[in-house]
């Protein structure tokens, strides 16, 4: 949409049955508020809607797991989400959940209206029931064996291994997540939205007039309308939820799929409702034409905001449809998908306890490696490298050495401007493009390179410096460092202004260091941003270099967190057919002490000891030297062996027993050793 008067940009609800990670803010948040505070910046009026869902059956299945009600968890959740996003600067103006009131009875109107509507169709068809628990099996309370992966834990509605969206009667060996037991099956009402119905518009709506969508969004949306849209059920069998709001549906609630996105709305209203003077009509942001609504997402939830939202929107019959859905696809955390059950994860509240004060930092290498068109990766390699070679020695550098020269030279006060070199010139120009090419990433949502291009100024900026060397001017020519420093500062003030989107905490520490208090984006590009003569403050420093010991320290809790999920998953092997005593008796283990460990030469594997055995000294080889790469560590300490393991000969060395290991449950051999020293050569029974 070109003319339009007000942007409304939603993002997406988190479920409020865990807190949020970094796929979280990379996917959806930070980019979400990238564009709107480049919206406000430029004076637009846009509404930037939050908040948590707290209906569906996951929720739920952790109240049981814990023992306590569904609104205990929402209420945990909702409030650490909240507290993530203000901390890492998302400018909401309003985070609320969907177990509101207001929530409840928008959702509820939406539904009644679409019902008088005729919008729905009513079917009674069988579904799985726990008889034990006397409770229908929705989505995730029934697993059972994907048809399509062969997954054994495929949930109802979806196989989390190959991606599939199931029906719960797809699956195989299907199993109750409530009690274990094979659910029968049973007659039940539901609403259905009928999709097929919506079918034609939608194609038109989107293959034909919004070509302009991201492709990923695009292709999604095509392969579904091409597959033939199905009617969808808007209802469940639980009591969890919002309910049903019409005669004949006891026990039954909305589908949290269908009030979910009424979150959005129902958020707005309660904002508006509670200051009109400042937001006006709630129906403004979502029912004029010339509002432009735009839903930011990751990109498993493309369908239910390109189809079914929209569907349902229709249906009703007053409300705009989103003018762009700009989904993300996922990040990935050192190479394996960010997964809360397994807590492979970088949880912003723990970011904050081990980075404090670093947001911006985060929020720049998740947007410098945004996955914008495909999945990408987060490591902290990356993570270190665009800190300490972009942040600090581009941008930090720059403001750095503007900030201290004008210190050195002019008590911190902006020089004057005196005659413009070609040089100069040539500067301003490379400069001055920057911001129409910002802009034009912003406004297609390509955030990375938006990101990247602000980052010209920096290096521009840099670049002039180390070009000019106003330091050694200074020796000579006063005047000419003026207008060097002059236009370095202004430079500087132009990157508080460009990054203010993106580094929003940068951004304010640098404006306060300048003196800017007003700004816009109107204003960059220009260079008459800091008056001659004004005062700057103290420089400090905008970023600092992170050392090696600290990232090696996060790479340690991922291998740990790693080696936690391989301990739990480990299955110890079924035990051997018992053994007589005397079988154990002719085996004669013995302890002895290490005298030498090294490498057997070009045997990868192999190392040989040399063992004092309490009777004299024997040799011993064992395959385990890739488990100690540092052979000689192990001389001086004891080691179990069986004594009488017949000999034999490896690479041409003559092996006199075994030492005796055990391989962890993550393939790692160690080697069985005393706690405390014993007599070399006593046995082991
Ligand atoms: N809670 C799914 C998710 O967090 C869902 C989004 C709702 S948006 C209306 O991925
Ligand atoms: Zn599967």
């Amino acid at each position: 949409m070109t003319n339009y008067k007000r942007t409304t940009v939603t993002s997406a609800l988190p479920y409020a049955n865990g807190p949020v990670h970094i796929g979280h803010l990379a996917g959806v948040y930070v980019p979400a508020d990238i564009y709107v505070r480049y919206l406000r910046l430029k004076g637009e009026e846009v509404l930037f809607i939050g908040g948590s869902d707290e209906h569906g059956v996951p929720i739920t299945i952790k109240a049981k797991k814990e023992g306590v009600t569904p609104q205990d968890i929402v209420d945990r959740y909702h409030g650490i989400i909240k507290k993530s996003f203000e901390e890492f600067g998302i400018t909401f103006d309003i985070y609320s959940r969907t177990t509101s009131k207001t929530h409840r009875e928008l959702a509820s109107d939406i539904f009644k209206t679409i019902e008088s509507k005729g919008g729905f169709i009513e079917k009674t068809n069988e579904q799985y029931y726990d008889e034990s628990a006397q409770q229908f099996l929705a989505d995730r309370y029934i697993t059972g064996k994907c048809p399509h992966c062969g997954n054994e834990n495929a949930y109802g509605d979806q196989c989390e291994a190959c991606g599939t969206s199931l029906n719960a009667t797809d699956l195989i060996n299907p199993k109750s997540a409530i009690s274990g037991n094979v659910p029968v099956m049973r007659e039940t009402k539901h609403w259905y939205l009928p999709l097929d119905q919506h079918e034609a518009w939608l194609r038109k709506w989107i293959l034909e007039d919004h070509k302009e969508w991201k492709t990923n969004v695009y292709g999604q949306c095509k392969s579904w309308l091409d597959m033939g849209l199905q009617p969808r059920a808007v209802s469940r069998d639980l009591d969890w939820g919002i309910p049903v709001p019409v005669p004949g549906a006891e026990g039954k609630v909305l589908y949290v799929w269908f009030d979910a996105p009424i979150g959005y709305i129902s958020n707005t209203k309660e904002l508006c409702d509670s200051q009109p003077e400042k937001y006006g009509n709630w129906e403004k942001w979502w029912k004029d034409d010339d509002t432009r609504l735009i839903h930011f997402i990751g990109k498993d939830n493309i369908v239910f905001h390109c189809i079914v939202f929209p569907a349902m929107l229709k249906a009703e019959g007053s409300y705009i449809l989103p003018d762009n859905v700009p989904a993300n696809e996922f990040l990935n955390l050192e190479g394996d998908k960010i997964s809360t059950s397994r807590n492979w994860a970088v949880w912003l509240h723990e970011y904050l306890v081990d980075f404090p004060g670093k947001q911006d930092v985060l929020r720049y290498v998740l947007t410098a490696n945004a996955p914008e068109t495909k999945d990408n990766d987060f490591t902290w390699s990356d993570f270190q490298a665009r800190n300490n070679n972009e942040l600090v020695a581009i941008f930090g550098n720059f403001i750095n050495r503007a900030m201290v020269l004008t210190q050195k030279y002019y008590d911190g006060k902006v020089p004057a401007l005196g005659e413009l070199t070609d040089y100069d010139k040539q500067t301003l120009e490379e400069f001055v493009n920057v911001k129409a090419d910002v802009e034009k990433l912003l406004n297609n949502f390509r955030f990375r390179d938006a990101q990247k291009e602000a980052m010209m100024l920096a290096r521009i900026g840099n670049k002039y410096l180390a070009d000019t060397e106003p330091w050694k001017i200074a020796k000579t020519d006063m005047n000419r460092v003026a207008t060097i420093m002059h236009l370095s500062l202004q430079i500087a003030a132009n990157l508080a202004i460009a990054f203010e989107p993106f580094l929003p905490f940068t951004s304010k520490k640098l404006r306060t260091m300048l003196g800017m208090t007003t700004f816009s984006w109107k204003d960059l590009g220009k260079i008459d941003l800091l008056k001659a003569g004004s005062q700057l403050e103290a420089p400090e420093l905008l970023f600092e270099k992170i050392e090696d010991e600290i990232v090696q320290a996060q790479v340690q809790k991922l291998l740990d967190t790693k080696k936690a999920n391989e301990a739990a998953a480990y299955k110890a092997a079924p035990v051997k057919e018992n053994v007589a005593f005397e079988y154990f008796m002719k085996m004669d283990i013995r302890v002895g002490t290490v005298l030498d460990c090294k490498r057997v030469p070009k045997a990868d594997k192999l190392l040989q000891f040399r063992i004092a055995d309490g009777l004299e000294e024997r040799t011993i080889l064992s395959g385990i030297a890739q488990h100690y790469p540092n052979p000689e560590e192990l001389i001086g300490s004891q080691v179990c062996f069986i004594a009488n393991f017949e000999p034999r000969k490896l690479r041409g060395v003559m092996s006199e027993g075994m030492i005796l290991s055990a391989e962890d449950a993550n393939g790692r051999l160690v080697l069985i050793q005393p706690k405390v020293n014993v007599t070399n050569g006593v046995e082991v029974k």
